[in-house]
């Protein structure tokens, strides 16, 4: 409105940020700003993220999950996200309330967005997440949890399913919620330096 920080965006995204995620008014019309400095056109393509994907993951290679994560916000596949979905992204992979983080983790295991998801579906991911592991850290890890298949198998027996079971979302949100432990093991949280 009449906020010249606010720029070009506009009012009804505004509202709907500040009630969806944490930041202000204030955040929300900086980051646009730089958003559009960015990004012209307003959209960040595939490659483009995964670069700011990178900076965050200096020491490992964030790039398979970045396009993962990618994939499951573009919901409209068309290949870009707009402003909305990057703000959404970055709110709900970094400080999202738990329920709706695990509905977005729900959708970043649901690779072929069938609506429940297959041991192979999250050995995929682990196996990217994995990759954004620094090697050091890889190496301290607990033994029955070192490998993605270690960890997916160890996901599936808490899950009590066989390997060619699959878990829908309510039973996905609800078991993990349950359980600290598991909310770890489909992760990563880089250590603070
Ligand atoms: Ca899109
Ligand atoms: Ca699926």
């Amino acid at each position: 409105m009449g906020n010249k920080k606010s720029g070009m965006l506009s009012k009804e995204i505004l509202e709907d940020l500040k009630l969806n995620t944490k930041y202000s008014e204030d955040e929300l019309c900086k980051w646009y700003e730089s958003f559009q400095k960015q990004c012209p056109d307003g959209r960040i393509g595939r490659s483009e993220f995964e670069k700011i994907y990178a900076n965050f993951f200096p020491n490992s290679d964030p790039k398979v999950y970045a396009r993962h994560v990618f994939r499951s916000f573009d919901t409209n596949d068309d290949g870009t996200l707009d402003f909305r979905e990057y703000i959404v992204a970055l709110h709900l992979t970094s400080s999202g309330k738990t329920n709706l983080k695990l509905e977005w983790a729900f959708s970043l295991f649901d690779v072929d967005r069938n609506g429940e998801i297959s041991k192979n579906e999250v050995l995929e991911i682990i196996a990217a997440i994995f990759k954004m592991i620094p090697p050091e850290e890889q190496k301290v890890l607990p033994e029955d949890e070192n490998t993605p298949q270690k960890r997916a198998d160890k996901l599936w027996a808490y899950f009590n399913k066989g390997d060619t079971d699959k878990i829908a979302e309510k039973e996905f949100i609800d078991g993990v919620m349950k359980n600290e432990a598991i909310m770890n093991l489909i992760q990563y949280n880089p250590k603070e330096k």
